[in-house]
């Protein structure tokens, strides 16, 4: 057995399905991975490949590390932002890129993959001895499961791959686990001091909850303290956004509840979460006490002014502080209704001012009455829905009701344009069942819509819902073309609307079609439309 074929056992032994990549690799040229069980998926670029290995490892909350496979020199030049995107969002995946020969490899120009991706990887490494695939491998798998996830790559120079390494059985490969970091017991009943003494605490749930699996625990707990709770954009839907408590999700574009709340807070406490600062996450309210918990300890203390650490998986973390709440209390602590109360006051006034523009029914149609139509259309307990890079995420944030875990895939600690398609094909190749929807603009499609044909050819019914004002509406950037009947001559469906009488009927069919197991597309002709519901518009002077 060679290396190609060893490290294809090995994907198979960590219960890798699907390989994605990009010719020329030798796992996907040689047959190996496809021998081992694998299937290989090739898109139309590095970077879609990249983004479907992604999208596997999100929806499954990082249960399938996705696995991505490129050659070297411009395939590798080529990935890297499929690896910076997963990187900034923390989502673990295995990448194998091809290297050049020992020999070359760090001979100017050359790309040396593993000088080139230490800063958006967790651990970058090359393979340049056969006898070291079992442990390099599976230092890279343990990477991708354990800690925060993170990328974690392993470029295999060219000669490496066809050497010898004895047969599999006597490399002695042992696939990887998830372990879990619980919380300290002093940390638990200090969160507990502060949230039991706030007037005004918010609980603030981060991605870590997904990852963790851990939303029946948020929500006992919040329904327990009786907190109200909002979501970063990756981790919306994670608490049920109809629940009475929810604030929904925190972006550039957020209900006005959760600025209301935030504003109001005299203790935050954030769980799975890092606290970064982005355009499209929490504005972290200062001069309150903060508690925070997270896998990571470089984020405590890294920009918000932390006063409570509980490091911890998400559901250890949580589940301790239900036991530890339940001690403390006896029965309800008699704030829900008011709790609830005004979030519903502020939440009603908030949809009443955006009321107009969710109903408008003139032409061209407002993104907003879209926006709106898909959240009272589509199948919520079966939908999985992520939208792309700028007003297309921005619309939605707001105003799509997510109202189960891992029904939206939300991201933006870096916001790539096309992020959205790859993202809704990988779910919808680990979650067959499901009603997989992106959601994107003119920009996004222009740099990854040829990848339409990777959902045909591939058999990825994916519903893709054009928001077409033929332009960048911030950028002030005009964009030609008719993507719907590209998506035809591409083998998908092109559904073309432009009356907004006609606007729930494209969507309907659009969503038959893609139920009968065909890619869809819906173009939308929309306004040109830039207002948000942005947070600090919420706050009082
Ligand atoms: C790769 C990349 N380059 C540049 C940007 C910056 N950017 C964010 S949104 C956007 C324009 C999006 O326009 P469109 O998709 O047409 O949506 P609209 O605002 O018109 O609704 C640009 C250029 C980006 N997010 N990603
Ligand atoms: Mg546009």
């Amino acid at each position: 057995m060679d290396v190609t074929e060893a490290i294809a056992q090995i994907l198979a032994e960590e219960g890798t399905d699907y390989l994605f990549g990009f010719p020329s690799n030798p796992l996907l040229d040689s047959g190996a991975a496809e021998e081992a069980g694998i299937r290989t998926i090739v898109a139309r670029q590095e970077r879609i490949a990249e983004h479907m290995a992604d999208g596997v490892s999100r929806i499954t909350s990082g249960n399938e590390v996705g696995v991505f496979c490129c050659q070297h020199g411009p395939g590798t030049e080529n990935s890297v932002p499929g690896i910076a995107q997963a990187y900034a969002e923390s989502v673990p995946m295995v990448a194998l890129p091809r290297g050049y020969d020992r020999a070359k490899t760090d001979v100017d120009p050359k790309f040396n993959s593993f000088l080139n991706y230490q800063h958006v990887t967790k651990t970058a490494e090359q393979l340049n001895d056969p006898d070291a695939v079992v442990e390099t491998i599976r230092r890279a798998f343990h990477a991708a499961r354990n800690g925060r996830p993170r990328p974690a790559l392993v470029e295999v120079p060219m000669e490496v791959w066809d050497m010898e390494v004895g047969e599999f059985d006597d490399l002695g490969y042992t696939p990887t686990s998830g372990s879990r970091v619980g919380p300290d017991e002093a940390g638990v009943e200090a969160a507990l001091d502060e949230l039991l003494a706030a007037d005004e605490p918010v609980l603030f749930a981060g991605q870590g909850v997904n990852y963790a699996e851990a939303w029946e625990p948020l929500r006992a707990f919040a329904e327990l303290l009786e907190l109200p709770v909002a979501t970063s954009l990756n981790a919306k839907g994670a608490f049920p956004e109809d629940h009475p408590l929810s604030l929904g999700a925190a972006s550039k574009s957020e209900p006005r509840q959760l600025a209301h709340f935030m504003q109001e807070t005299d203790c935050l406490f954030g769980v799975g979460c890092s606290f970064s600062t982005t355009a499209y996450g929490l504005t972290v309210p200062s001069d309150n006490t903060i508690v925070h918990s997270t896998l990571d300890t470089g984020d405590i203390d890294k920009e918000a002014d932390v006063d409570v650490a509980l490091p911890g998986d998400a559901t250890l973390v949580l589940e301790a502080l239900v036991d530890a709440a339940e001690e403390r209390l006896d029965g309800p602590r008699g704030r829900r209704d008011d709790v609830a109360a005004e979030i519903d006051r502020v939440r009603s006034e908030w949809l009443a001012d955006w009321e107009d523009r969710l109903t408008d029914d003139t032409a061209p149609i407002s993104p907003y009455r879209v926006v709106n139509e898909l959240d009272d259309m589509l199948p919520k307990e079966r939908a999985v829905v992520t939208a792309d890079a700028g007003n297309p995420r921005d619309f939605m944030s707001a105003f799509y009701t997510a109202t189960e875990p891992m029904s939206y895939l939300g991201w933006g600690k870096t916001t790539q344009l096309g992020y959205s398609l790859g993202l809704a094909l990988g779910a919808k190749i680990a979650r067959p069942e499901k009603l997989c929807v992106n959601v994107w603009g003119d920009g996004a499609v222009g740099m990854v819509g040829m990848d339409i044909e990777t959902a045909t050819r591939e058999d990825l019914p994916v519903l893709s819902v054009y928001l077409k004002n033929h332009e960048m509406a911030s950028y002030d950037t005009p964009f030609g073309g008719d993507l719907a009947s590209v998506t035809e001559s591409l083998g998908g469906k092109g559904i073309h609307v432009e009356d907004p009488g006609e606007l729930r009927g494209a969507l309907a069919e659009g969503i038959e079609s893609v139920e009968d197991g065909t890619y869809t597309l819906v173009q939308v002709i929309t306004e040109k439309e830039t207002e948000l519901s942005r947070p600090d518009l919420h706050y009082e002077a």
